[in-house]
């Protein structure tokens, strides 16, 4: 999967949260802007790419000001179903950051199809 996120603004985790670790890769870690990274800092994230139905989470960093960042995972899903994915950075509307987008289907959130080949 590759995510290409303009946005540069950030949507900061709570330190330690657990969304701000790579999981459910192959590798075990993700690529940003090609370069090798098991998590990235809880203050520099914008968005999250979240399955828990599959143990998936890649944390997606700020992008420059007018500029992009690339984030490149492979994972492997051995069942298959339909699986919610969710964005985990508070970076939607209203005091709480929960609204807007976050609520909103294919925008901060979604499901993918996984069928077997
Ligand atoms: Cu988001």
């Amino acid at each position: 999967m590759t995510i290409i996120s303009h946005d540069d603004g950030t949507a900061p985790l709570p330190n330690n949260s657990p969304y701000s670790k790579v999981s459910g890769t192959v590798s075990g870690s993700e690529l940003v802007d090609g370069k090798a990274v098991t998590t990235v800092n809880a203050q520099d994230i914008s968005h999250t790419f979240t399955v828990p139905g599959i143990n998936v989470n890649l944390p997606i960093p700020v992008a420059p000001t007018g500029g992009t960042v690339t984030v490149k995972a492979t994972f492997k899903v051995s069942k298959s179903g339909t699986f919610d994915w969710q964005c985990e950075a508070p970076c939607g509307t209203g005091s709480t950051g929960w609204g807007g987008p976050m609520v909103t289907p294919d925008y901060m959130e979604g499901s993918i199809n996984v069928t077997a080949q």
